[in-house]
C-alpha cells in the first residue's frame, strides 16, 4: 500500500514542476558591442522590461551577474559588451565565462544559449572584427550560438526611402524586401559562412509593428533547434514570443506523462476527474508562463469557468449515450450526481492523473469522458493563445499583468472567432466517428487532441489568410474596451 502510495504520489506531481525542478531558470549570454540592441532583444523575447538593469556606461557590464526579472522568472540573463576593435581583455573574460559555465555539474548551473547580436549595417563594409571571428570560431563545448542581426527595421525603411519610384504599396514591399534580403546575404550572412557554417542566424527588430512579430518568432524557433531535450521545454516556457513553440511544449509535457503512466496505469485506485483536470491545467498555465503575479489563471473560478464551457459536450446523460464497457458503468452512475454548473466533479473513475494518461483510461473506459477531457484541453489551450495576442499586440511600453478583464476577453474571443465551436464540433465528431474497440488503440486520442489545437492556431505573421481576421477581431475588441480601461 505504502508503494502504491509512492506512485501515486509520483504521478499527481505536475510535469512541469519535475522539469523545473532540476533547472527553473533558461540562462542566456547576450554578446554584442553597447547600442547593438540586447537589452531591447531580451525584453521583446521574455516580455519584461529590464530597462532599470542597463548600465548607462559602455563597458561598465559584469558578465558575471546574472540578471532577472519579476516579470518572468524563468529566465537568467548574462550580459556582455562583446569586442571592440584591437581589444582582447573581454574577450579572454567572455571565453572564461563561458569555459568555467561548461565544466559546472548541474544543468541549472550551465549557459545554455548565446546570443550573438551585431547591429546591420547601413553600408557595405567589414562587419565581423577580428576578435568577433576568433570568438565565432572557438569551440563553445556545445552551448549553441545564435547570431542576431538586429534592427532589420532600419534596413527597411533606408531601403523604403530610397525607392521613390515606386508608388504602388504592395509592389514597393516586395521590392524592399528583396533588396533587403539581398543586402543582409552580401553584407551579413555570407561574411558570417566564410567565418564558420556552425551558428545559425536571424535577423530581428524588436519594434512592436506586425511585420516584424515575426522575426522575434524566429529568433525564438532557431534557439530552439539547437537545445536538446532536457532543456528544449524550459525555453518555451521562458520565451514569450512564439506561440508555436508553447503548444509544442504542452504537448510534450503531456505526452510525457502518458507514457510513463502507462506502465503503473493498472494500480491507479480512483482518482477524480477534477484532481487530473487541475493537474492538467497547471501543467499548461506553467507552459505558458504569463505574467499573472495573482495567479489568476490557477485559480478555481477560472477552472470551473473552462469546466462550464465544455459542459454542451456533456453527454452522460442523453439516450444516445454510448454503450460504455461493464466495468465503468458503476462510474457512469456516479456521475449523474455531480455538483451542478461544474463538469469538474469527483468521479471516482479508476483513471490516472495526467494529461494522456487520463485519455487512455477515459477513452478505454468511457468516451463520455474522453469528449469532455479533450474539450476541455482544446479550449484552454484556445483561450490562452487568445490571452497570449491580446497581451503582446497591445503592449506599448510597460509589460502587461493579467488581469480579470483581460481574462474576460481572451475568453470573449475564444467564443466569438468561433474556435469554440469549432472546437466542440471536432471533438464531438471525433468520439461520435469512432467505434469504442478503436479507443483502444492508445494514441489515437492524443492524436486527435493535437490536430485540433492546432488547427486553431492562428498566425498573425501570415498575411492573407483568414486568421488574420481572428487577430484584428482580438485587437478591436482590446481597442474598444480595454486600452481606454487601461487609460482610465
Ligand atoms: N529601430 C530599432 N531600434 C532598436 C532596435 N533594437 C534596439 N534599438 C534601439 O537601439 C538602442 C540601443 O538598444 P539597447 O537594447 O539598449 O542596446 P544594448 O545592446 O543593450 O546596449 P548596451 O546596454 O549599451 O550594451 C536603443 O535606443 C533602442 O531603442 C530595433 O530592432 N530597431
Ligand atoms: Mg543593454
Amino acid at each position: 500500500m505504502a508503494n502504491n502510495l509512492t506512485i501515486i504520489e509520483q504521478e499527481l506531481a505536475s510535469s512541469t514542476e519535475e522539469i523545473l525542478a532540476t533547472c527553473p531558470k533558461f540562462r542566456i549570454l547576450v554578446l554584442g558591442k553597447s547600442g547593438a540592441g540586447k537589452s531591447s532583444l531580451i525584453n521583446a523575447t521574455f516580455n519584461v522590461n529590464l530597462a532599470h538593469v542597463s548600465h548607462e556606461q559602455a563597458g561598465v557590464s559584469n558578465i558575471e551577474d546574472e540578471i532577472t526579472s519579476e516579470q518572468n522568472s524563468r529566465f537568467i540573463l548574462h550580459d556582455s559588451q562583446g569586442f571592440a576593435a584591437g581589444e582582447t581583455q573581454n574577450f579572454e573574460t567572455v571565453k572564461k565565462f563561458i569555459d568555467d559555465r561548461a565544466k559546472q555539474q548541474q544543468l541549472k548551473d550551465r549557459l545554455h544559449a548565446i546570443w550573438f547580436c551585431m547591429e546591420i549595417p547601413t553600408e557595405n563594409g567589414a562587419l565581423f572584427e577580428r576578435a568577433d571571428q576568433n570568438f565565432l570560431r572557438l569551440d563553445l563545448q556545445n552551448v549553441p550560438v545564435i547570431v542576431v542581426f538586429t534592427k532589420y527595421d532600419l534596413l527597411i525603411s533606408k531601403l523604403e526611402k530610397e525607392a521613390t519610384d515606386i508608388e504602388d504599396d504592395e509592389e514597393l514591399e516586395k521590392y524592399v524586401h528583396q533588396k533587403a534580403k539581398e543586402f543582409l546575404d552580401e553584407t551579413c550572412v555570407q561574411p558570417l559562412k566564410a567565418i564558420t557554417d556552425t551558428h545559425s542566424y536571424v535577423e530581428v527588430s524588436t519594434r512592436k509593428d506586425k511585420v516584424y512579430r515575426d522575426t522575434l518568432a524566429q529568433l525564438v524557433r532557431k534557439t530552439r533547434s539547437h537545445l536538446d531535450e532536457r532543456i528544449w521545454i524550459l525555453w518555451a516556457l521562458a520565451q514569450r514570443a512564439n506561440v508555436d513553440e508553447k503548444i509544442s511544449a504542452c504537448i510534450e509535457v503531456g505526452r510525457r506523462k502518458y507514457w510513463r503512466g502507462l506502465a503503473a496505469s493498472l494500480h491507479f485506485p480512483g482518482k477524480s476527474l477534477k484532481q487530473c483536470l487541475d493537474r492538467i491545467h497547471d501543467d499548461v498555465i506553467d507552459v505558458w508562463n504569463f505574467n499573472d503575479p495573482n495567479m489568476l489563471l490557477k485559480c478555481q473560478d477560472f477552472k470551473y469557468l473552462l469546466a462550464n464551457m465544455v459542459k454542451n459536450l456533456d453527454d452522460r446523460g442523453s439516450i444516445h449515450r454510448r454503450k460504455v464497457i461493464a466495468t465503468v458503468a458503476g462510474i457512469v452512475g456516479a456521475i449523474t450526481s455531480a455538483i451542478p454548473g461544474a463538469v469538474a466533479i469527483a468521479i471516482p473513475a479508476a483513471a490516472g492523473v495526467a494529461i494522456a494518461q487520463w485519455l487512455y483510461f477515459a477513452y478505454q473506459e468511457t468516451p463520455d469522458i474522453l469528449q469532455l477531457i479533450m474539450g476541455y484541453i482544446c479550449d484552454l489551450t484556445s483561450v490562452l493563445q487568445c490571452l497570449f495576442w491580446i497581451m503582446r499586440v497591445h503592449e506599448a511600453e510597460e509589460v502587461l499583468e493579467v488581469d480579470p478583464h483581460l481574462i474576460e476577453l481572451a475568453l470573449d474571443a475564444h467564443s466569438e472567432t468561433g474556435a469554440q465551436e469549432f472546437i466542440h464540433q471536432q471533438v464531438r465528431s471525433f468520439i461520435t466517428g469512432t467505434p469504442t474497440f478503436k479507443f483502444h488503440k492508445k494514441d489515437l486520442a492524443l492524436e486527435e487532441l493535437v490536430k485540433i489545437i492546432q488547427s486553431v492556431r492562428f498566425k498573425p505573421e501570415e498575411a492573407g489568410n483568414s486568421q488574420r481576421h481572428t487577430l484584428s477581431m482580438i485587437s478591436r475588441m482590446f481597442t474598444s474596451s480595454t486600452l481606454q480601461d487601461l487609460a482610465s
